[in-house]
């Protein structure tokens, strides 16, 4: 919540070693006496469209999965701004892009300002950041962590453990989950922890493990009924695009073709090749011929059938769906690891499990890849919470929840109460049963990284249950707006019909609300 509390006065004293950072934090009035550790994994790029808890057509994820049973998932649970180190700053803060100032990709993130980390290991948590990080300065406020630099690697990737570089042989979905269970392993049992234990994948270019290789290759996944949007009702943001499968996907990096001749011919060509000679290049003689071993079936029905047009738009749908599912099926077996270590060493009643990705992600819907649009299928974020002694199995919850809302929710299991400047709402009571009466009704999102990748022009946005308005700016002045109930796959932009006039002055009084009460003046 954003108001604080009163704060006990004793327990306020003990844990105030970092004590500017308790004082903002303040501590509930002995509410909780057992604090539940927190472990917190979050993949890059995981669509729940590829998540059989959420009825995905896709895959199973069974590991996954225990989470949802055991626990609770999220049905409206959403980003606030569809980009990994945006997300990740305001999973840290709590706050939306423009407070904390991580409003694209290119930022470096301000690691002096007060995170959730921070204030849980000033009250006594042990706390880890392993894996994904891409915010450029050094971690702060984890007693242990160990971080891919960047965007890091699928094969034989760096770590920066510590402030140490060097590299590891083996596959960075195993070789994150190694590095976490090593510092389950070895942390003090009598105090509670904080593991964020951040996955690179399935991000792109989608590179599985080489043991599943072979698995998925011809099988045909269900090509989305919209693959083929022509963005016909929309504005040219939709159009200006440059993440569609048919015609930005490339060949060779992200699809493991071999090289091909036109490639030479232009910039994204020779791109292409560069990027994929880089990952090919890094693989051990062994990796890579397990790899070309691997993919030596698809390359030759490549070869054979020399797909055009359309064909190929469709050929490259089943190809990306092939890599970026077997890359997820690991990612599942690797959670499995984790929560079977909880199990066997009997932490898995007092531990908070949390699992969602940085943002959605498109598999093949409009015809794309990528994220950053406020459309459905990268504003949805899968989130699923297990925590026995709290959380009743099984229940699904509607309640719309923001990625601002993991701190305050971390910091109230730990008895702590959410900082003045803290902008998501503790989600506990709802884990419980119990919605605040005055909970949200709408969500506020905004998207900045533009020009850059992908070419999606800055917007921002309100949804409501039912509807969505959004307004594209910058180097275009276009709205958008669509009836989720009628439109569920936002075809039918209903921005200029007769029958929408009334609702569009109530939607854009409410996108103000929204933009005053975050204080959102960057637009
Ligand atoms: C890379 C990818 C993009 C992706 C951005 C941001 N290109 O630049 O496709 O949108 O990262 O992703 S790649 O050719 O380098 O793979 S994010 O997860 O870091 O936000």
């Amino acid at each position: 919540m954003m108001t604080q509390k009163s704060i006990n006065r004793r327990t306020f004293l003990q844990v105030s070693t970092a004590s500017a950072l308790a004082v903002t934090a303040g501590l509930h009035c002995q509410k909780t006496l057992r604090r539940p550790n927190i472990l917190f994994i979050m993949s890059d790029d995981h669509a729940y469209q590829a998540l059989s808890c959420y009825n995905g057509q896709l895959n199973e994820t069974r590991q996954i999965d225990r989470i949802a049973q055991e626990g609770v998932r999220f049905e409206q649970s959403f980003c606030t701004n569809s980009i990994c180190a945006p997300s990740r700053a305001t999973l840290l803060t709590g706050k939306y892009s423009h407070m904390n100032g991580q409003i694209d990709n290119s930022v470096r993130f301000d690691g002096s300002q007060v995170t959730f980390p921070k204030l849980l290991q000033a009250a006594g948590y042990q706390t880890a950041l392993i894996g994904k990080w891409h915010l450029k300065s050094d971690p702060t406020g984890f007693d242990y962590w160990n971080i891919l630099p960047d965007q890091g690697s699928y094969y034989n990737p760096d770590f920066i453990e510590m402030g140490m570089q060097s590299r590891r042989t083996g596959y960075v979905t195993d070789l994150t989950t190694d590095y976490a269970l090593n510092w389950l392993k070895a942390r003090k049992p009598d105090q509670p922890f904080c593991l964020l234990l951040h996955h690179k994948a399935p991000h792109r270019n989608w590179m599985p493990p080489t043991r599943y290789l072979p698995l998925l290759h011809f099988r045909q996944f269900p090509v989305p009924d919209n693959f083929f949007d022509a963005y016909a009702t929309r504005s040219d943001a939709a159009r200006q695009q440059e993440m569609e499968i048919g015609r930005h996907m490339m060949l060779q990096y992200d699809l493991k073709m071999p090289p091909l001749q036109e490639n030479a011919q232009s910039a994204q060509g020779r791109r292409d090749q560069d990027y994929w000679r880089n990952d090919y290049e890094r693989m051990t003689p062994e990796q890579r011929q397990a790899w070309d071993a691997g993919y030596q079936p698809v390359i030759e029905e490549f070869q054979t059938r020399k797909p055009q047009g359309r064909e190929l738009a469709l050929w490259k749908y089943q190809r990306y769906m092939e890599d970026y599912i077997a890359t997820v099926t690991a990612v599942d077996e690797n959670v499995g690891r984790v929560l079977d270590y909880l199990d066997d060493s009997g932490l898995t009643d007092d531990t908070l499990v949390v699992y969602t990705s940085d943002n959605g992600f498109y598999l093949g819907e409009h015809g794309w890849f990528d994220k950053r649009f406020m459309y459905e299928e990268s504003l949805r974020i899968p989130v699923l919470m297990r925590y026995p002694r709290e959380i009743q199995a099984t229940v699904n919850r509607d309640d719309i929840m923001l990625n601002i809302d993991f701190a305050p929710t971390f910091l109230d299991y730990a008895g702590l109460h959410a900082p003045v400047g803290m902008q998501g709402q503790s989600l506990r009571g709802i884990l419980s049963g119990h919605t605040p009466k005055d909970w949200r009704q709408s969500m506020y999102y905004h998207y900045y990284e533009y020009p850059g990748w992908h070419a999606v022009k800055r917007h921002y946005g309100v949804r409501t249950r039912r509807y969505k308005l959004i307004h594209f700016y910058h180097d275009i002045d276009a709205w958008e707006l669509y009836d989720l109930r009628k439109d569920p796959h936002e075809m039918n932009n209903v921005y200029g019909n007769p029958d929408y006039q009334s609702v569009i002055p109530e939607l854009k009084a409410e996108l103000k609300r929204l933009q005053e009460f975050y204080q959102d003046t960057l637009s």
